[in-house]
């Protein structure tokens, strides 16, 4: 068999829910599209079935040039994780995978040894912002029939959410601050400094960078009452205090420094360390140190991380800043891979 190494199949009780599977699809973050509420063509059917969500799936996709698609939300585009529940008794069915009308990869599905017994496939795609058509098609080269149940499709984020392959530096000398992608908040460029008013956990990321193991530094001034920083190992992005996977480290005017996880899908924050360091005035220049599950967070130019721990809940994803119930001013982001 030919399964793509990035599709995920999960084989479900007879009757039950399907399990969650894979990284890419935290519960909750995932938009649910059914299959019967989606376009049926070429001979496509919508029938009924007790174990299917919603009481009915999409068959008949054995005939020739039949197909199944949906409209899915993109967000703000970029790589997305599709799961297609499904049925077949049927060793190995194939069918194709179209994104906006472009053919993304044949797909190979497992049996699930009963029309009746789903499973999740799971898989990656290109989105582009905003509404997508994906479809689930038929065609001359593809084999076999499957039912399908549902789609569920989470937004990862834009590209550049594995690894940074080169050093990225942004002292903001332009009025406008290109290639930024803010959650919340108003930012804009201030004296080629990066700029965002009081909030909760308003966020930008630094849109085509991905950052997984290496160095972020940057120079952070804020007003009392909260922390500023960088965010890293970040996806699901969204608009809220915690919406997103991943780190943020940051200083408060205080000298206070923190580092913690939020995850998006529970909308939770996980403190791991906090520190007082001397007050300074100005900016704090932080530096963040990620290697494997190893975090090590600098202030200053000293060369002893103020935070030394481990967590491993994310390994890669965007880089940015935030600012959580303060005003802050940024400078000199580096992404050192
Ligand atoms: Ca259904």
């Amino acid at each position: 068999m030919n399964l793509n190494v990035d599709d995920r199949v999960t084989i479900v009780q007879l009757g039950g829910t399907p399990w969650d599977v894979g990284p890419g699809t935290p519960s909750g973050l995932a938009s649910v599209y059914e299959a019967e509420s989606g376009s049926v063509a070429g001979g496509a059917a919508v029938s009924g079935d007790a174990n299917a969500s919603g009481g009915h799936k999409v068959g008949n996709l054995h005939v020739g040039g039949a197909s199944v698609s949906f409209q899915a939300d993109g967000g703000i585009g970029g790589e997305g994780t599709l799961a297609i529940t499904y049925a077949t008794s049927i060793v190995y069915p194939t069918k194709s995978l179209y994104v906006n009308g472009a053919l993304v990869k044949q797909l190979v599905l497992p049996t699930t040894g009963s029309w009746s017994r789903f499973a999740k496939l799971t898989t990656t795609i290109p989105l582009q912002p905003g509404s997508n058509t994906i479809m689930i098609k038929n065609n001359a080269s593809d084999y076999g029939g499957i039912d399908v149940d549902k789609f569920e499709v989470a937004v990862n984020g834009p590209a550049g959410t594995g690894a940074a392959t080169a050093p990225f530096f942004d002292s903001f000398p332009s009025a406008a601050a290109a290639g930024w992608t803010p959650y919340g908040g108003t930012w804009g460029v201030n004296a080629s400094n990066y700029v965002v008013d009081r909030g909760p956990g308003y966020k930008s990321f630094a849109t085509a960078q991905g950052f997984a193991d290496g160095t972020l530094k940057a120079d952070i001034q804020s007003a009392a009452g909260g922390y500023a920083g960088v965010v890293f190992r970040a996806s699901y992005p969204g608009v809220g205090r915690y919406a997103f996977n991943g780190y943020f480290a940051g200083v408060d005017s205080g000298g206070g420094v923190i580092l913690g996880k939020a995850t998006a899908g529970a909308n939770g924050w996980t403190t791991l360390a906090t520190v007082q360091t001397a007050p300074a005035s100005g900016y704090y220049h932080l530096e963040v140190k990620a290697t494997g599950s190893s975090i090590k967070v600098y202030l200053g130019s000293s060369t002893v991380p103020v935070i030394d721990t481990t967590d491993s809940s994310f390994t890669s994803g965007m880089a940015g800043v935030r600012a959580d119930q303060t005003s802050a001013r940024f400078d000199n982001f580096r992404i050192v891979p």
